[in-house]
């Protein structure tokens, strides 16, 4: 069945959601995103992807032409355009059409476009054995060249790596700082279990600044868990108690086995377990209603 995708304030069929060959999302990659889900209609953590997308356009001096209500709306109504519940959202603003040139002064009018779908899951062997992971050669954009905090359409750096990850027979990948230091996965934030804490990249190193990774910081806290935010290497991966990645997409998926090496027993750990369970409860409680 056809979508409605919402673009530029109207809601159109796929077929007529249409972008020029000249926008500046395509020919430079120039503009910011956010993939966010829905879960039993209400949309998780709205405000703050909505937020990371004004730090981002911010970021690029994109002024995107809604209010951050506008648009929070806008998310809203193409849900219900499409009769969903349970989605996943792909928010989008782009420079907007130009001209052949790097200017963005050329762009007048930046590009707003909502895809609501149903989401594709991860398979559910993915949860109840653990998946196995790589390290990526490639190494993760540094931040004083483009920063990793913003959410940018930039992503041949992510791509790049998933190629490897693919080539690998892997679902997902790390992907190291410039100087070594453990980043993130191509679409994941990551984290270790230790004895009696918890460790995740700062975002210093060069990451995104996770929803997810802040609402499972947040679990933890309320498990009375520290999460030290702190550099590490390949070698305190290999060496933890457990393993597991965050994102919108994955939620929290449990990593058994990192380059070859087993991780803690090889299997998803007690606490990547709970935590699984106490964000499927989470979720059921809270998120912006679609349909009131
Ligand atoms: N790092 C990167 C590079 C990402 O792209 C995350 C971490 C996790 O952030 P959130 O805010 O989602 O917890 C992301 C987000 C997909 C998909 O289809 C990937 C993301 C989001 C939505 C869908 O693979 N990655």
């Amino acid at each position: 069945m056809s979508l409605l995708i919402y673009l530029d304030g109207e809601l159109v069929p796929e077929e007529e959601a249409k972008v020029s060959v000249f926008d500046h999302g395509l020919l430079y990659g120039d503009g910011v995103f956010e993939g966010i889900r829905a879960y039993d209609g209400r949309v998780f953590r709205l405000d703050e992807h909505v937020e990371r997308l004004y730090d981002s356009a911010n970021a690029i001096m994109l002024d995107i032409p809604l209010s951050c209500e506008e648009i929070g709306e806008a998310v809203l109504a193409t849900c219900r355009a499409n009769e969903l519940t349970d989605a996943y959202i792909r928010l989008v603003v782009t420079r907007g059409k130009g001209d052949l040139g790097l200017d963005p002064r050329k762009c007048p009018c930046p590009t707003v476009f909502i895809i609501a779908d149903v989401i594709a899951l991860y398979p559910e062997e993915f949860y109840e054995k653990g998946l196995e992971v790589i390290t990526c050669t490639t190494r993760r954009t540094s931040p004083d060249a483009l920063d990793p905090g913003m959410k940018s359409l930039n992503y041949l750096n992510n791509i790049l790596a998933k190629i490897e990850t693919v080539r690998a027979g892997v679902p997902e990948g790390i992907m190291l700082s410039s100087d070594g230091y453990v980043a993130e996965c191509t679409g994941d934030n990551i984290f270790l279990v230790r004895d009696d804490h918890v460790v995740t990249p700062p975002v210093y190193v060069g990451n995104l600044r996770g929803i997810t990774r802040k609402v499972v910081i947040d679990l933890l806290a309320g498990m009375g868990i520290e999460t030290h935010e702190e550099l590490f290497r390949l070698l305190e991966v290999y060496s933890a108690k457990e393993a597991f990645l965050t994102g919108t997409a994955a939620e929290i998926i449990p990593v058994v086995t990192v380059d070859g090496r087993s991780i803690g027993e090889g299997k998803p750990g007690p606490l990547t377990q709970k935590l699984r369970k106490a964000f499927r409860e989470l979720i059921k409680r809270e998120g912006t209603p679609i349909y009131q």
